[in-house]
């Protein structure tokens, strides 16, 4: 649930900065890049100089969406007089775009992640909206910028892409509505389902294939891994996220969890949850974040121990879980 005040604050900081900068999350996704490129071309509206930058190559998936190609990687060159934070449940989810600034301006947080760690001055998050665009819908509409059709498209790409086709729990009927104000606003529901769903590399597969021949199963959990060896480009994607949302979908999974090693040796987490349990806490505990039922974390490696360090983790937390009544 969205404040009246969160919304007016909001709006109020962002009409004041002349100079902002909107970064969203490393190995970014479609809510990810949806979110900057949306905002962004609101500022600009607004006449604002206005910078985006990621840590991360945006996935190739994404080129439709108008701005595609003015996000940089790395911090840009300053002084900014304000930094919006999108999609990130707290600022080390910006990674080295975050750390490598000079001065740090006052943030606005925008998110809707229920492990957000409120570190704005100002903070507009909403656990549940089903994406940050969903947020930044009632956002630019307090604003009052017209929702053009590469802003709508930027928009339900979030939407789209969060909701895996509106296929999850947290899709309400107000959800649809805003969907069908999108495309009413010329934005292609086809087109982007095509390219931010279902539009894959050759090299993805494979990595899929490395998941699934390696899937293991028992107690409820189901568990897959892909070593560096498998990985052709390995960090800074996010084509792993698919994969780990077909392991919830084995038969009788309760959890699920995708290991994935990266080159500085630690071991990126992608965790999920089918409705009655929950892995954002564990997720926090572990030091990541995300969703009661789709989160992640970064660990220490060795791959081999990390994983039997959260298997056994998991398969506790699934036990008390399934106790709870
Ligand atoms: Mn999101």
């Amino acid at each position: 649930m969205i404040l009246p005040t969160n919304l007016a604050q909001s709006d109020n900081i962002l009409q004041k900065a002349e100079r902002p900068l909107l970064m969203s999350h490393m190995a970014p996704d479609g809510d990810a890049i949806g979110s900057l490129l949306s905002l962004g071309h609101v500022m600009r509206a607004l006449g604002k100089q206005v910078r985006m930058a990621c840590q991360d190559p945006l996935p190739q998936r994404f080129d439709y969406l108008p701005g595609f190609h003015d996000v940089v990687r790395g911090a840009p060159a300053g002084p900014f007089d304000l930094l919006v934070s999108l999609d990130c449940s707290d600022t080390e989810r910006m990674g080295t775009v975050f750390t490598a600034l000079d001065d740090l301006p006052p943030i606005l947080n925008i998110d809707h992640h229920v492990t957000n760690l409120q570190f704005g001055a100002v903070n507009l998050v909403d656990v549940e909206a089903v994406s940050t665009t969903h947020v930044l819908y009632h956002l630019i509409n307090h604003i009052g910028v017209r929702i053009d059709p590469g802003i709508a498209a930027c928009l339900l790409t979030g939407l789209v892409t969060d909701t895996r086709g509106f296929r999850t729990f947290n899709v309400t009927p107000e959800v649809l509505l805003i969907a069908v104000e999108l495309m009413r606003a010329g934005a292609s529901l086809a087109m982007i389902t095509q390219n931010g769903l279902d539009r894959r590399s050759p090299e993805t597969l494979r990595l899929w294939g490395v998941g699934f021949a390696r899937l293991k199963v028992g107690d409820g959990l189901v568990w897959s891994s892909i070593p560096l060896a498998a990985q052709q480009h390995p960090n800074g994607d996010d084509s792993t996220s698919g994969l780990t949302n077909t392991l919830i979908g084995v038969e009788g999974a309760l959890m699920a969890a995708l290991f994935v090693e990266r080159k500085d040796g630690r071991v990126e987490v992608g965790l999920r949850a089918i409705p009655g349990f929950d892995v954002a806490q564990i997720a926090l505990s572990l030091g990541g974040g995300g969703h009661t039922l789709a989160s992640g974390c970064l660990v220490p490696g060795p791959f081999e121990s990390a994983q039997a360090r959260v298997v056994a983790l998991l398969k506790e937390e699934l036990a008390r879980q399934r106790e709870e009544p």
